[in-house]
């Protein structure tokens, strides 16, 4: 596993960086610790993903690794790993969490894609998993990858290391936003939008379990981690709360496009039922109120404040 940081290494990193955003090489220091955020990822997950069972169907193998290495933002696992450094939490424990959660990711991406759903051929730039390898196969790769996530974070050792006590509660966490309370509910409410008056408010509810469920835990677990006091806990939740609702309003304002194409199919999203100067309005007070969460942080917050900064000005 990854490089070991000990907390207080972690946050000398930290109040190091802070210090130089206060100088001139402020943007170049600021991407290089998010490039090597998804580095630390991307060999993380290689490594989990790469390793060859013999056992598992080579074509399954081919389809999970498919869709998972060598392209995505890594933005889930970096905020989860941003937070965790923030509290003093050991990189080693941050990480298979991090990569669990990319891999649900992952999962509702190729699950999403399908015919059933989005049906939509391309993803992160290449043929989507089905177009690739076939219906059956993704379907089945999406459910690997789910298990796969919860057999990382089950590990006996990592266990040990946090205490069954915090492990459960991981664990039950990012259930419960991936799941029926969470992720796939808004999944399964957006099919269901054509039956309703579409409101604003209807649809921050909606995207709040559809992407923002998954990106609060990602902030959370980072927090829970590194044993942030509960004030703490809320302060996170909040910010990652406001995160996920400025990820899908920003998506839905990317994909201005589709989204025009969509309404004359009578699919509503937050930018078509708004409009686009209400939508960026909102996603300047979510902004805000990001800030706002992390601001008795300091110095320290840094990353946070730069990965809320990149959500809401992102071109991808
Ligand atoms: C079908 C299981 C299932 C769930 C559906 C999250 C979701 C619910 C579907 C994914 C499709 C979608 C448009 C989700 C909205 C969230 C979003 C903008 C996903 C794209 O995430 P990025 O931009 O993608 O982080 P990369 O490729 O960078 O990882």
């Amino acid at each position: 596993m990854g490089n070991h940081l000990t907390p207080a290494a972690s946050q000398s990193k930290l109040h190091k960086l802070s210090r130089q955003r206060n100088g001139d090489q402020t943007a170049g220091d600021i991407q290089r610790y998010f490039r090597q955020r998804k580095s630390l990822i991307d060999a993380a997950l290689d490594q989990y993903l790469k390793s060859r069972d013999p056992q598992i169907s080579p074509l399954l193998h081919q389809a999970v690794c498919y869709s998972v290495l060598d392209a995505g933002k890594r933005f889930r696992p970096t905020l989860t790993l941003a937070v965790g450094e923030l509290f003093g939490a050991r990189r080693s424990l941050l990480l298979p969490f991090a990569c669990a959660i990319e891999l649900i990711h992952c999962y509702s991406l190729v699950h999403d894609d399908l015919p059933a759903l989005d049906n939509d051929d391309f993803r992160r730039g290449k043929a989507s998993c089905h177009k690739r390898f076939g219906e059956a196969i993704a379907l089945l790769a999406g459910d690997a990858l789910l298990t796969e996530a919860f057999f990382i974070v089950s590990d006996p050792a990592l266990v040990r290391v946090l205490g069954s006590s915090l492990s459960a509660q991981l664990i039950r966490e990012i259930s419960d936003s991936a799941g029926m309370r969470g992720m796939i509910s808004g999944q399964s409410k957006e099919l269901e939008l054509g039956k309703c008056e579409v409101t604003e408010q209807l649809l921050e509810d909606l995207d709040r379990l559809k992407t923002g469920a998954l990106i609060t835990t990602a902030a959370r677990v980072g927090a829970l981690i590194g044993g942030s006091t509960r004030k703490d806990l809320d302060r996170i939740t909040r910010y990652g709360q406001c995160l996920g609702l400025v990820f899908q309003i920003t998506d839905d304002i990317l994909d201005e496009h589709e989204t025009a194409s969509d309404a004359q199919k009578g699919l509503t999203n937050y930018l078509s039922v708004a409009g686009k100067a209400k939508a960026n309005e909102r996603v300047q007070s979510l902004f805000a109120q990001c800030l706002k969460e992390i601001e008795p942080y300091g110095q320290a917050a840094e990353p946070l404040r730069e990965i809320a900064r990149y959500v809401t000005e992102r071109k991808q």
